[in-house]
């Protein structure tokens, strides 16, 4: 029986990714533009929660008062009617020539100021729709050229910048919280804050740091050769998992942005199976399962109603196969035997000081490191009924 969605599995979508036209540095667009009011609609039948956008998705650069309200107005009447939310909202400092060497960090001061004014427009527009979360990709910031960027000083103004809109939304009382987007190069050579590493450590470096968080996507630390899952688990060990954005990679190459699970299956299971069964068997993420990939080039728009219908049901299949690994008598002796739930044990004795550890004769002198070098881990094993639970063969 095929899992489908419903609103509380929390499935959200950008504007931006169904209504992708597929224009890319080589060709034009393949399909038409698609109108905001139909994706609410057809998202909603589907089964998704929600919906989520740039500026420039909803209300086209450039667009008058006037008819920005009536664009709005439409929009939030398809909302009304389709009872899809909008948890996210997001500001696009990429599409614009004015952009081309940032938004926040061009060394031009007043693309920088234009560029907070855009920013401080659509939060207003998010907190009247109601989003929790602010995302913010600074797919522009960085350079092609070392000489070209002071980096010390673009972390400065990123800084700045962050702090300026967070002191805001606290000032308005916004219900809202920022989510840092890290992606390591395109369509910028290097990005500033290219993983959720360093991300974390600039967060760290925040006056506002409390309302800020990540917003990892699979597809980027993968560009970067990195472990998705681990970079998740890291993030929600320091509670800035704040949204997350699904999507599928094929290796360290230009951005995919495939369909959920399209791409390295093995770590889309274990990145399911942390948000669903992370925190001892209860959910470790309790967001909105946000997907931002791109349907295929070649598709056609029904290929792009099914695959946004592909994301939803990948993520609840993958939902299913984590519950019957986590539920296999197999896997927990499997797991007690590598010894998985000991590193939850401290190190030291509760109690215990540093001159006990010392004074502990078994702990150094007595310690035979050959004989313990001798356990095996089974940590193969471990991986082999995780794929067998993917494949479907137990
Ligand atoms: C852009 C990017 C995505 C970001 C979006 C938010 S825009 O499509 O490729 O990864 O999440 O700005
Ligand atoms: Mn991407
Ligand atoms: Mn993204």
């Amino acid at each position: 029986m095929a899992p489908q969605p419903t609103r509380d599995d929390k499935f959200t979508f950008g504007l931006w990714t169904v209504g992708w036209q597929a224009r890319d540095p080589f060709g034009d667009a393949t399909r038409p533009p698609l109108d905001p009011v139909e994706t609410v609609h057809r998202l909603a039948e589907l089964g998704a929660y929600g919906v989520t956008f740039h500026d420039d998705d909803l209300i086209p650069f450039g667009t008058d008062a006037p008819e920005r309200d009536r664009l709005i107005a439409r929009f939030r009447a398809a909302l009304d009617e389709t009872g899809l939310v909008v948890p996210m909202a997001t500001t696009n400092l990429f599409t614009h020539p004015v952009f081309k060497d940032g938004g926040f960090t061009s060394n031009d001061r007043s693309v920088r100021r234009f560029a907070l004014r855009k920013i401080i427009r659509n939060l207003d527009l998010a907190a009247e729709l109601g989003a929790s979360t602010y995302v913010f990709w600074g797919g522009r910031e960085g350079a092609e050229v070392d000489q070209a960027k002071d980096i010390r000083a673009a972390l400065d103004r990123y800084r700045e910048g962050i702090d300026l809109l967070a002191g805001y939304v606290k000032e308005q009382g916004y219900g809202i919280r920022f989510a840092i987007e890290p992606k390591p190069n395109e369509p910028r050579g290097d990005i500033l804050l290219p993983t959720v590493g360093h991300a974390l450590a600039f967060i760290a470096e925040l006056e506002h740091g409390d309302m800020v968080g990540l917003n990892p996507e699979v597809g980027h630390e993968q560009m970067a050769g990195l472990n998705f899952t681990a970079g998740i688990a890291q993030a929600l060990w320091a509670g800035k998992l704040f949204h997350i954005d699904l999507n599928g990679q094929r290796g360290i190459k230009y951005d995919q942005d495939l369909v959920f699970g399209h791409g390295d299956l093995l770590n889309a299971f274990s990145l399911v199976d942390l948000l669903e069964n992370g925190s001892n068997g209860s959910g470790a993420y309790e967001g909105p399962r946000h997907f931002d990939y791109k349907p295929l080039r070649t598709e056609d728009i029904d290929g792009v109603w099914a695959s946004a219908a592909a994301n939803m049901r990948t993520y609840l299949l993958l939902k299913e196969r984590a519950a019957a690994f986590r539920a296999d008598p197999e896997v927990a002796e499997a797991l007690a035997a590598s010894g998985v739930a000991d590193l939850s044990t401290p190190t030291i004795k509760p109690g215990e000081t540093i001159a006990d550890l010392v004074a502990d004769r078994s702990a150094f002198e007595d310690f035979d490191a050959d004989k313990t070098a001798e356990r095996g881990y089974g940590f193969v094993r471990l991986g082999q009924l995780a794929l067998e639970h993917v494949m479907g063969a137990r």
